[in-house]
């Protein structure tokens, strides 16, 4: 059955509606940026560049680094763009965009995110790098999905438990990263850990401006979390987004944070982009080596 002109909407020149692109626009290797204007802090890098788009937050630029050719997408800001971003990329490289149909033999993407996070942990500084090991999942878009083959019970319980998770909150999903992309990228210069992801940027993530929290002792209860030495490293806004679709799609993603706040000490970077700029070019050279 033909997958219908309202599910999967294309654009007249028949790319995909949200990211403006046609399967040929695209590499196997794909950077996920948060900030549309870290596209180009990526591909200055490269040796050429030979496509680029933008609709709204997705900005992509597709070239070639040292002989590989890779795009790199800005995301926006958040799991709901994750959605978009991730659904349109598999559509490009799993469905037959002319008939509709999905394709019989399968393409998986090699998905790296280079974005920015706050610690929670006094010994991981800022100006450091996390590669997330397993995503904890706060914000619930996963839960629209089939999760049941890709979550981590355990671990789930184990931190509903410490945390005396509130039943009104979605319920946390752990996923794993994949551990192809992890064992190329990681290094002594990379802390792993559960990197945590929230709906938002305030309470969600236990920022108090003017309104109180549904919980005051979470974040100390996220920070203290501890199952068999596995401990939340760090949070940000799209990591369990990209991990769980990317399960679920076939897909091979890894996420990479520059630290550039601790939330424990309460400092923040006094050079946010140089350590981005350093984050980037270390992950390029991964996964080139
Ligand atoms: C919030 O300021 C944004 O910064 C972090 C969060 O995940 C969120 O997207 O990542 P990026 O710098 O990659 O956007």
């Amino acid at each position: 059955m033909a997958i219908k002109e309202s599910e999967l909407i294309l654009n007249p020149d028949g790319s995909v509606y949200h990211l403006n692109l046609k399967p040929e626009n695209i590499g196997d290797t794909i950077i996920f940026v948060g900030d549309q204007n870290r596209v180009e802090k990526v591909t200055k890098h490269f040796d050429t560049v030979d496509f680029e788009t933008q609709k709204r937050e997705f900005k992509t630029q597709t070239g070639i680094y040292k002989g590989k050719r890779i795009s790199v997408i800005s995301t926006g800001i958040g799991p709901d763009n994750i959605d978009i971003v991730l659904n349109e990329l598999d559509a490009l490289v799993n469905i037959n965009l002319k008939t509709r149909q999905p394709k019989e033999s399968l393409v998986s993407l090699n998905i790296i995110r280079i974005g920015t996070s706050g610690s929670l942990q006094k010994d991981i500084p800022v100006d450091t790098f996390v590669l997330s090991e397993y995503a904890l999942d706060l914000n619930g878009m996963l839960h629209s999905y089939q999760i049941e083959n890709i979550s981590h019970p355990d671990i789930e319980n184990a931190f509903i438990n410490q945390t005396n998770w509130s039943a009104n909150k979605a319920k946390p999903i752990v996923i794993k990263n994949s551990e192809a992309l992890q064992n190329k990228i990681k290094s002594n210069q990379t802390f792993l850990g559960v990197t945590a992801t929230a709906g938002g940027f305030y309470a969600p993530q236990g920022r108090v401006l003017r309104l109180p929290l549904q919980d005051a002792q979470l974040n100390n209860k996220i920070d203290s979390f501890n199952y068999n030495g596995l401990r939340v490293t760090n949070l940000e806004m799209e990591t369990s987004a990209i991990y769980g679709l990317s399960k679920l799609l076939g897909h091979n993603a890894v996420s990479m944070n520059a630290i550039i706040a601790n939330r424990a000490t309460g400092n923040f970077s006094k050079n946010p982009y140089k350590t981005v700029e350093n984050l980037i070019t270390y992950t390029l050279n991964k996964i080139v080596e």
